[in-house]
């Protein structure tokens, strides 16, 4: 019986040597110890031997067993080096006396948008103001009069954090920290608060061609003595001009928020379907694009400045839905898509 061991010991030796794939590794191990390999088949010669024969040949045969397994792991890491390195000498060579690689990426329509609009207003003498993504409550609802509990905050589906921070789901969450940042220039030296401050905002939204869960907005503020609406209106029909370089048919509805008094909705006529109604705008010829007010008294009390003294007007401009009209997007999930077909069609500046 041990002549059988080692004849099946050798061969199995034999047929490794051979080996040069993974595939083919394989293929030995189940001829080997698979259920019908030969080794496998060795053990059920037992039944012919005594018991005391069966106890050596059972020995040996483990053993034999447990150095086909040794071997067939061993030869398994060598093929896998060897599959690596051969990878890696196919891997081209870096040239470095060939010409760079000119083809380079292009702005985001949004990021183009975005630009425009900050242009526009810094030509008007507002600051451009960054703000964080992840805020706390108090920055994106209570300092806006919107206190826990409030129905508005219904409005907002909000992507809470496990620390008690959230996702900021509008850009008005900046308003408390810039009227605490220029309140005392305000205040003392005279010199009125224009600031705005484009980001990107978080909502828990079913998407559809005119919503996504992740969207850009640009607020605006200004704060000083004697503002007015007429101010607010000045100033959105300046940048909605510039932006489109043509006139843009507008509407001014009244619109709740629980930070702004009184509260508006500026929709534009759909550049998409010139107003007929598609799905981009929800069908009806309009899109919501620029909520806007008089800042309330609160907000602005919340922020260390003095309602009596002072008034002001914020805008919440849904900078993602100005490129879509701006660029004739369909579909405003496309511009997350990372579609470059779509994306980088809109600028020759790279
Ligand atoms: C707000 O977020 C208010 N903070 C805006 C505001 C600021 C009002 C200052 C008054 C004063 P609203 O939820 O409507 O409001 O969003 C503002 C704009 O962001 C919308 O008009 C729209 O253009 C854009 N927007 C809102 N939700 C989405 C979304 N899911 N996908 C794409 N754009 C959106």
């Amino acid at each position: 019986m041990a002549e059988k061991t080692n004849e099946v010991r050798l061969a199995f030796l034999a047929a490794l040597e051979g080996v040069s794939t993974v595939d083919d590794l394989e293929k030995i191990r189940v001829e080997y110890i698979g259920k019908k390999g030969y080794v496998t088949e060795l053990l059920k010669e037992m039944k012919a031997l005594s018991n005391e024969e069966k106890k050596t040949f059972g020995q040996a045969v483990n053993v034999l067993k447990n150095e086909v397994n040794d071997k067939i792991a061993e030869k398994r890491e060598e093929l896998k080096k060897k599959e690596i390195e051969l990878e890696n000498s196919r891997m081209p060579e870096f040239d470095v006396s060939l010409p760079a690689n000119l083809e380079r990426g292009s702005y985001h329509p949004i990021t183009l948008v975005q630009r425009q609009c900050e242009d526009i207003f810094k030509s008007m003498g507002f600051t451009v103001e960054d703000y964080s993504e992840i805020v706390t409550d108090y920055e994106c609802f209570e300092s806006l009069n919107i206190p826990k509990n409030h129905p508005a905050r219904d409005m907002q589906d909000t992507y809470y954090l496990s620390n008690g921070q959230l996702l900021k789901t509008q850009t008005s969450a900046a308003q408390n920290a810039i009227y605490k940042k220029y309140k005392d220039a305000l205040i003392n030296e005279g010199k009125a608060i224009k600031a705005i401050f484009p980001g990107r905002c978080f909502r828990n939204e079913a998407t559809d061609a005119c919503h996504e869960n992740t969207f850009f907005q640009m607020e605006g503020v200004m704060v000083d003595k004697n503002i007015s609406i007429s101010n607010l209106i000045f100033f959105m029909k300046t940048m909605l001009s510039e932006v489109f370089q043509k006139d843009i048919k507008v509407r001014l509805r009244p619109g709740f928020f629980p930070f702004v008094e009184p509260g508006f909705e500026l929709d534009i006529s759909c550049l998409i379907c010139g107003g007929e109604g598609c799905p981009s705008c929800k069908h009806s010829g309009w899109l919501e694009l620029c909520p806007c007010g008089m800042i309330h008294p609160e907000v602005l009390k919340a922020g260390g400045i003095d309602p009596e003294e002072y008034t002001g007007f914020a805008f919440g401009l849904g900078l993602t839905r100005l490129a879509m009209m701006k660029y004739g997007v369909k579909d405003i999930r496309d511009l997350n898509s990372g579609k470059l077909e779509c994306l980088d069609q809109f600028t020759d500046d790279k």
